[in-house]
């Protein structure tokens, strides 16, 4: 980590002038050196572990393996699990054997408790004990003196645990002046000088004072992955995708910040947090999920492993030659350690292991995926009125326009400015009219006002965070001084969601939706500008133990919504929620979605902008994307449309900027720009019926939308550390332009075998190729794969209400055996009844030996779609047909067709079949 530019210094009021409060301040954040928990780990040295494993303490309770470790110094004992979880998982947990009072164990983030299989015990000797997982595969080691654990794939060594004698475990204790005086201790807490120095009960960052009323409580654990050069995750940093050596003395930070204009390439935590790691080789995957809400740090150091520390005392490990590998060092702040190995082995099964854990992507509703238009602020109504309109007489689509804190009175969230908008119903009506939405912010902070009636009864009911003396916390933020909500308070959350009720929320329809900005949470006279870690939550848990959850919780009230109150409620229980959210943790994909926070009008944060969503998409995060255009500063008009272009292509795309910055809307910088971003957004609305298949692929099997090469071409390793292009889904390569003024760019072409058809001319290219490929301010270069399918939208509307009985058509491309399958995913776009009454339809499509069929995907669905199929496209099609003709319920007719030579191209252009019945089209 490296300091940072900072957010607004704002112990003054939020109505100064803004560029006033965007000073550059590179010391409100840490590095790794001012962290304590990360000095005192760091005084231990690899391989001298102090545990020892007692192996003859080994009890198998319903198939769960626990023993105890002891620190060979202290005597402190400590508990293993290991629990073998259905689908290939490890759990490991460490705990006290018998701590002085709880510790936190992360609640609420996995979706159940997971279904354990039987651990068998192959061998149990006094230095080793051998226990197999029912997959049959994967074989834990645990080993005695010192304690490590080794786990075998196919009896090939995949995870050493403890193998470096890191594990790290400070358990609770009693503070110095309560100690009797004989108690012997740690070197570090003993000498009392050092206490200061290593802020085991107090610690000092600049001028604020952290005081650990429960002492110090760090956990860590090292992890050697064998034969992998490559590991990925770990979001959210603004960094590459597939992650970098850290060397001894830095870390890739997990803690949830608000860093206004984050610097790229950095290991900085910024806003959000999924401490999920993955790693990958072409004959293997595998990943690790530290389940654990503290500040986190996490080290990756790369090294050839000799071959003798391969050799594990069980005969039953074959021996390897040397290898490279990678040691992963966790060390959390406070909590346990609950770690789940994710055993693979492909990427696919990785992200299933997690998904079964965290859960999947929430179905988005379907205006959700179209363009977004935002900005701080949409001034007042007329403004509304403006740009809403502005898009029609452009001639652009768009689904969403969003409000900023400048909507509400005086930042007084669930409020209208009455000034600036004093008829939002109207306002409200005159959007539905055009058959779009609203969005608006709802931060955590709440302005300390006892007239201001979430204020009053947030404190009435106790639902705010408290401050270490146990009073209502109260800090600086937007509105000025403002209490936080406690959203781990499952009271607190009902209430809030409550909120959202259309009697509570006045002059709010059911066309609104809400955004969760500042949510880390963001309080802008704390150290680093968060929460305290000092602070304390309901049934009294630090926040320095959940830190990382809060942005979490605050998102967990939506689906609280789809139960009770809130915005499903006020719809009769029937509608999908939308709701954005700046902070995160490993399950918030379930909520909804997540975007990059403030980012910069740059190239580089157009660049980074990739690997960031790569990295989210990797660990769950499927609905994600960065503000186009950068939120900080004024893009010029090239920047501005690479960014429409890219933007287009990733998963949530949203327009946003800057108060203070010069307008931006897509029409203000003249014809021809105007028509670049028209053309890159009205591209993004014929592929809705692709990005929805893709957003269901996600909710229902853990598929990634945004896919790095490495999980589509997974032997393929010169696409492992590739980042400048991705897939979406399986079948289309996106090569966006991330650098001004050039004429062509680099693009690589996977797979042996694999066929690549440019996206807008049809052009073939054959894989595994690397090509230079030219480009103008047109497009961004896009490919789609030979053997896919892909469904589009023949034509636009205003936004995606206007295009349900728009017709389809079908982009074939044909692989080198003249195969190709595809699907379609319908739905009404904005209900539950796909998930409590199968109402969708989900058809497969697959040509072969030509003839392309349309079949169902899904019996179960009974959603009946009136729509026509009118274009099919078949690309690579070798020779002209003589007769093409369409088999239906309703009978057999020839159709016209047109054939392209040179790109041996079939076109059928007029064809009147009904998208998702079964037919046949035979080419003969
Ligand atoms: O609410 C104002 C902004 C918002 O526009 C932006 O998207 C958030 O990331 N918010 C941060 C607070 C102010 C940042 C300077």
């Amino acid at each position: 980590m490296t300091s940072q530019e900072s957010a607004p210094n704002l112990t003054v009021q939020a109505e100064e002038p803004l560029e006033g409060l965007l000073l550059e301040d590179k010391s409100k954040f840490k590095t790794c050196s001012q962290i304590g928990f990360y000095r005192r780990q760091k005084l231990l040295h690899p391989d001298q572990s102090p545990y020892l494993a007692q192996l003859d303490t080994l009890k198998m309770e319903n198939g769960i393996a626990t023993l105890n470790i002891l620190h060979q110094r202290t005597k402190v004992p400590l508990q293993l699990q290991v629990i073998a979880v259905e689908g290939n998982i490890v759990r490991l947990k460490i705990k006290e054997l018998s701590p002085l009072k709880p510790r936190y164990e992360v609640p609420d983030v996995l979706v159940k408790e997971p279904t354990t299989g039987r651990f068998n015990i192959l061998l149990q000797e006094t230095e080793t004990v051998v226990l197999e997982h029912p997959s049959g595969t994967s074989k834990v080691h645990i080993h005695s003196q010192p304690f490590s654990i080794m786990v075998t794939q196919e009896d090939e060594a995949l995870f050493g645990i403890n193998s470096q004698g890191f594990l790290y475990f400070e358990h609770l204790r009693l503070p110095p002046e309560k100690r009797e005086p004989a108690e012997t201790d740690t070197k570090v807490q003993s000498d009392k000088s050092e206490q200061d120095v290593f802020g085991l009960w107090k610690e000092k960052f600049g001028d604020f004072v952290d005081v650990k009323a429960h002492g110090p409580s760090s956990v860590g654990l090292d992890f050697t992955l064998y034969g992998f050069e490559n590991v990925y995750g770990l979001p959210e940093h603004a960094d590459i995708h597939c992650l970098k050596d850290t060397g001894e003395n830095e870390a890739y930070r997990l803690y949830n910040l608000d860093v206004f204009g984050y610097r790229v390439f950095d290991k900085m935590g910024t806003y959000g947090s999924v401490p999920l790691l993955l790693a990958h080789k072409p004959s293997y995957t595998c990943g690790i999920f530290w389940l654990n809400a503290s500040e986190t740090l996490v080290e990756i150091n790369s090294k050839a492993a000799l071959q003798s520390q391969l050799q594990s005392n069980s005969p039953d490990i074959r021996k390897q030659k040397a290898v490279p590998k990678m040691d992963i060092r966790w060390m959390s702040e406070s909590g346990i350690v609950d770690v789940f190995l994710l055993l693979g082995p492909m990427p696919q099964n990785v992200f299933n292991q997690y998904a079964q854990l965290t859960g999947t992507q929430i179905l988005p509703p379907l205006f959700s995926l179209g363009y977004h238009q935002c900005r701080w602020n949409y001034e007042d109504e007329a403004d509304v009125e403006a740009v809403d309109s502005g898009f029609d007489e452009h001639n652009i689509p768009y689904d969403v326009i969003w409000l900023d804190i400048e909507h509400t009175d005086g930042k007084r969230y669930f409020t209208w400015d009455p000034d600036r908008f004093p008829g939002p119903v109207k306002m409200q009506k005159k959007l539905r009219e055009k058959r779009r939405k609203l969005v608006v912010i709802s931060d955590p902070h709440i302005k300390v006002d006892p007239n201001y009636t979430l204020y009053a009864e947030a404190k009435e009911r106790g639902y705010f965070v408290k401050d270490r003396e146990i009073q209502n916390f109260e800090g600086s933020c937007w509105p000025g001084v403002s209490s936080y909500i406690d959203f781990t308070n499952p009271a607190a959350r009902e209430w809030y969601s409550s909120q959202f009720s259309l009697e509570k929320y006045k002059n709010a329809t059911d066309i609104l939706f809400v955004w969760n900005d500042m949510n880390e949470p963001s309080v802008f006279d704390a150290p680093e500008m968060t929460m305290p870690k000092d602070a304390v939550h309901h049934q009294g848990w630090e926040h320095r133990d959940l830190h990382n959850l809060y942005g979490f919780y605050q998102m967990l009230y939506s689906q609280q919504m789809s139960t009770s109150d809130g915005l499903i409620q006020r719809s009769g229980g029937k509608e999908r929620p939308f709701v954005l959210t700046r902070s995160f943790f490993a399950g918030s994909q379930r909520y909804g979605a997540v975007w990059t926070g403030d980012n910069k009008a740059e190239w580089e944060y157009l660049k980074i902008s990739v690997p960031m969503l790569l990295s989210l998409s990797v660990t769950g995060i499927a609905f994600c994307g960065a503000d186009v255009g950068g939120f900080v500063g004024d893009p010029d008009p090239e920047l501005l449309v690479r960014w429409y272009q890219a933007g287009s292509f990733q998963p949530f795309f949203r327009g946003h900027a800057m108060q203070g910055t010069k307008r931006r809307e897509p029409w203000l910088f003249g014809e021809e720009n105007t028509l670049l971003i028209r053309k890159a957004i009205k591209e993004r609305y014929t592929l809705l019926p692709y990005w929805y298949l893709l957003f269901y692929r996600a909710y229902r099997k853990a598929e990634l939308v945004m896919r790095p090469l490495w999980v589509e071409f997974s032997k393929y390793q010169d696409a492992f550390a590739l980042e400048s292009q991705y897939m979406l889904g399986n079948a289309l390569l996106v090569a966006p332009v991330l650098d001004s003024g050039v004429k062509s760019i680099d693009v690589l072409f996977p797979g042996a075998g694999e066929y690549w058809y440019d996206f807008r001319t049809y052009m073939l290219v054959k894989g595994p190729h690397r090509q230079k490929m030219a480009v103008t301010l047109e497009e961004i270069p896009v490919f789609q794969r030979g053997g896919s399918i892909i469904p589009m939208r023949t034509a636009v509307g205003k936004s995606t209400a206007w295009m349900g009985s728009s017709p389809y058509e079908l982009h074939v491309a044909l692989d080198r055996k003249g195969l190709a399958v595809g699907e379609l995913y319908v739905d009404d776009g904005y209900s539950l009844q796909y998930l409590h009454e199968h109402m969708y339809s989900h058809r497969r499509f697959t040509f072969s030996r030509n003839v392309l069929s349309s079949s169902s995907a899904d019996k179960e669905g009974r959603y009946a779609v009136d729509c026509i199929l009118e274009k099919v496209y078949i690309i690579g099609l070798k020779k002209s047909p003589s007769k093409v003709t369409a088999h239906c319920s309703g009978g057999k007719k020839p159709m016209e067709f047109t054939y392209n030579n040179q790109l041996c191209l079939l076109s059928l252009e007029n064809l009147s079949l009904q998208v998702c019945a079964d037919w046949e089209i035979h080419i003969v």
